[in-house]
């Protein structure tokens, strides 16, 4: 689209323009620097606020736009004053004093999402759920590539949004948030999934009703709904006369496992496509991950033999139950990525009763850990905690195995070395975020590699 087209969309959804417009930008991380972009290319007024210091692409923006506005170390409030319109980054609340206020005196949100939906015409395919977004975001990818699409991929995934619009790309596949989603409106994906739904982020949710609410806003618009049979959250219905593509493993479903002579297949309405044991990446919830990841691709017309060969090929991602080293008949897996309890549960449906040698802890996000405790009593033998909401972990599981609170996550290795036994296996899967501790999950990740290859020298 040029420039004039997008602007004539902002326009048209948002009573943005050029003229009379005034954007505050809140945040000045990877999406406020995209926005930042966005909005200059199409010049429009704008200025940027940020509560911390000395954010993240402060020097960045100052050298390459100087003429534009940053407020840092607080959200200044001449700025909002003054604004038209406001498009805060998914890192921080829209319940925040000021942006209610803001609201409430008419300033328009929008989101990062709502104007790259403004300035792009060709498909985009929208991933949410509480687990296994990144998975099957990289997984359809890897399919459209497959299938010699032009594909960008991105969203919460790590590149956002806007910084994949490009003249070539003829489709978008987006990893969407809640929190992302929550602020969004012009959404309307060709096909939108909700993976599944487990706790989550309930310290920015009143309960998970609101959660759901907002992973649901994936379906805005009116493309094919792509849903988890085997989850059918309360909340999630199907709305008016979409199409519905169902994925399940247990049920039934247009996606499914089915039993055959040869062995498990992954089926499209009943007709095996491939073996179970052909893909790479283990476990029931990736079975489940290469179904919704078929049923999405098949909306975008990819042939079966390319998504085929690319689940064949997919290896799974870094920090997702990723094996790091067998070591005196011992392995240890990190599974660093698993920063709510639904992750962890997943990882531990795939090991033998009574082997595990769980690390788990950090910031735990308001969530309720007992439902850890069925998988805790037959799958561990020793739950080693760390980070800061140990306390609250331990009186969740209620003593119903050993707990040991070791603090840091170095200590906890040493301690699974001394835990574990032959065919056993140590498992960082902390059910909790990492920030308490880490700057995220992938250097709590990379610690524990690092720590576990320093046990073999
Ligand atoms: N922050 C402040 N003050 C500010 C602005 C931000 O303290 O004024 C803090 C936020 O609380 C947050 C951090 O800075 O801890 C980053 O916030 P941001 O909104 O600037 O985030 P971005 O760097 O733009 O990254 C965001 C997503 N981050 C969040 O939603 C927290 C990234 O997802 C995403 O990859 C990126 O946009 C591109 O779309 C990360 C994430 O952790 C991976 N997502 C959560 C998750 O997966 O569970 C939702
Ligand atoms: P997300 O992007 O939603 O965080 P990832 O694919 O990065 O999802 O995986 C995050 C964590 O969730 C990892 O611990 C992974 O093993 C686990 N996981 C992946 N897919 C599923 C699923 N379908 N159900 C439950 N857990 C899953």
């Amino acid at each position: 689209m040029t420039n004039d087209d997008i602007l004539t969309a902002l326009d048209t959804q948002f009573s943005l323009d050029k003229e009379n417009s005034k954007v505050v930008v809140v945040s000045l991380g990877v999406t406020g620097l995209s926005v930042a972009y966005f909005l200059h290319r199409l010049g429009l007024q704008f200025a940027i606020v940020d509560s911390r210091k000395n954010p993240p692409f402060n020097d960045k923006l100052l050298a390459e736009m100087p003429d534009v506005a940053i407020f840092t170390g607080g959200f200044d409030q001449t700025v909002f004053d003054v604004a038209s319109h406001m498009v805060v980054s998914p890192g921080v609340s829209m319940q925040e004093p000021i942006i209610q206020q803001a609201l409430a005196r008419g300033v328009r949100s929008i989101s990062d999402i709502d104007l790259f939906a403004c300035a792009m015409r060709e498909p985009v395919v929208a991933i949410t759920g509480s687990n296994g977004k990144s998975t099957v975001t990289t997984l359809l990818g890897d399919m459209a590539k497959a299938a010699g699409k032009k594909v960008a991929v991105g969203g919460n995934l790590g590149i956002p949004a806007l910084q994949l619009l490009s003249d070539e790309a003829e489709l978008y596949i987006l990893e969407l948030s809640s929190f992302q989603l929550e602020r969004t409106s012009q959404l309307n994906a060709v096909a939108g999934a909700v993976l599944n739904i487990s706790a989550d982020h309930l310290d920015r949710y009143a309960n998970i009703d609101s959660y759901v609410e907002e992973k649901q806003k994936v379906y805005a618009g009116n493309g094919v709904m792509v849903v988890n049979n085997d989850c059918r959250y309360a909340g999630i219905k199907p709305q008016g006369n979409r199409k519905i593509l169902t994925f399940a493993t247990q049920g039934n479903a247009d996606y499914t496992v089915l039993e055959t002579p040869e062995g498990r297949s992954l089926a499209v309405h009943g007709r095996a496509i491939m073996p179970v044991d052909d893909l790479l990446i283990s476990g029931v919830h990736n079975q489940k991950n290469a179904l919704a990841a078929l049923a999405l691709g098949s909306v975008i017309g990819l042939p079966e033999a390319a998504m085929c060969s690319a689940l064949r090929s997919y290896k799974g991602l870094k920090h997702r139950v990723q094996f790091v080293a067998k070591i005196d008949d011992v392995s240890w897996v990190n599974d660093s990525k698993a920063t709510n309890v639904g992750a962890c549960v997943a990882a531990l449906q795939n090991f033998k009763d009574a082997s595990v040698v769980l690390i788990a802890g950090g910031d735990a996000k308001a969530a309720d850990m007992s439902d850890l405790v069925p998988l805790l009593k037959t799958k561990v033998k020793a739950l080693l905690l760390i980070g800061k909401d140990s306390q609250l972990i331990k009186q969740a599981v209620n003593d119903c195995i050993a707990v040991l609170d070791l603090g840091t996550l170095k200590k906890a290795v040493k301690e699974a070395q001394k835990i574990a036994q032959t065919g056993d296996t140590v498992l960082l899967s902390p059910a909790c975020a990492s920030m308490d501790q880490f700057t995220n999950y992938k250097e709590r990740g990379n610690m524990f590699v690092s720590e576990v290859k320093a046990l073999q020298k």
